[in-house]
C-alpha cells in the first residue's frame, strides 16, 4: 500500500486543516500540487478522482474524499495512535463534530463573503460582511469559554479547522485582543505548535502576499 495523497495547494485553509491534521499525527504523506488558478483542479484526470473539483482532496489505497472535515476526521480515525484529535466517545466528538459544521458552515462561508464585499458596488456590502464575521469571532470566543482549545482542554481537529481560517481571516477582519481575548490567546498557541509554520503559516504567507497584490491592482 502506498503513502496517502494529498492534492492541493498550501495557499487554500481547507487544505491547510487537513495538512496540519496530517502533521499533528505524524502522517506520512505525499502532496501533490494542485494549481487551481491553471484550473488543474479541472483535468479530466483530478475531476475522476473528485467531481465536485474541491481542495484538499484525499487518495488513499485507491480511493478518494474531498472536504477537508472529512479527511481530518478520517485521517485521524485511521492514522492517529489514539482517538485524542476527534473522540470515540460520542458527546466529545459530537461537540468536535459542530465545531467542524461551524467552520464549514459559518465561518469559512462569512470569510468568502467578506472577500467578495471588497468588489462589491454596494457601500454597505463590506460593512454587513465586517458586522457577520464579529458576530462569528463572538461565537467562537464563547465556544472557547474557560477551556484551553475550542472542545475542551486538549486540541482537536476542530482547533486545526477553525485555526486555518481564522489565521486568515484576522489578517483582513482583525480580532482585537480586548474584544476577543480568549480567541486572541488561543491564536498565539496555536502558532506555537512545532508544525505550525510547515503546516500553516508558509501557504498563510503565499495566500496573504497573493491577496494583496490582487486588491492594489
Ligand atoms: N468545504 C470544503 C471547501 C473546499 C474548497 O472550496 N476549496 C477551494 C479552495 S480554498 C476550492 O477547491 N476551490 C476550487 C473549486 O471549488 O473549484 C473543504 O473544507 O474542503
Amino acid at each position: 500500500m502506498g503513502k496517502p495523497i494529498i492534492y492541493g495547494s498550501d495557499g487554500s485553509p481547507a487544505v491547510r486543516a487537513v495538512l496540519l491534521t496530517a502533521h499533528a499525527i505524524g502522517l506520512d504523506y505525499e502532496f501533490h500540487e494542485i494549481n487551481t488558478q491553471k484550473n488543474e483542479h479541472k483535468t479530466e484526470e483530478f475531476l475522476k478522482k473528485n467531481p465536485q473539483h474541491t481542495i484538499p482532496t484525499l487518495e488513499d489505497d485507491g480511493k478518494c474524499i474531498w472536504d477537508s472535515h472529512a479527511i481530518s476526521t478520517y485521517l485521524v480515525s485511521k492514522y492517529a495512535k489514539d482517538d485524542s484529535l476527534y473522540p470515540k466517545d460520542l458527546y466529545k466528538r459530537a461537540v468536535v463534530d459542530q465545531r467542524l459544521h461551524f467552520e464549514s458552515s459559518v465561518l469559512s462561508p462569512r470569510m468568502f463573503a467578506f472577500g467578495a464585499s471588497r468588489r462589491s458596488t454596494d457601500p454597505q456590502a463590506m460593512e454587513n460582511a465586517k458586522t457577520s464575521i464579529l458576530e462569528a469571532y463572538d461565537f467562537l470566543e464563547k465556544f472557547i469559554g474557560s477551556n484551553q482549545y475550542f472542545t475542551g482542554n486538549s486540541l482537536s481537529v476542530a482547533d486545526f479547522s477553525i485555526l486555518a481560517t481564522l489565521s486568515t481571516m484576522v489578517n483582513f477582519a482583525p480580532a482585537e485582543q480586548e474584544k476577543f481575548p480568549k480567541i486572541s490567546d488561543w491564536l498565539s498557541r496555536m502558532t506555537k505548535l512545532p508544525y505550525y509554520q510547515k503546516a500553516n503559516g508558509d501557504g498563510l504567507q503565499k495566500i496573504i502576499e497573493h491577496i494583496r497584490k490582487m486588491s492594489s491592482q
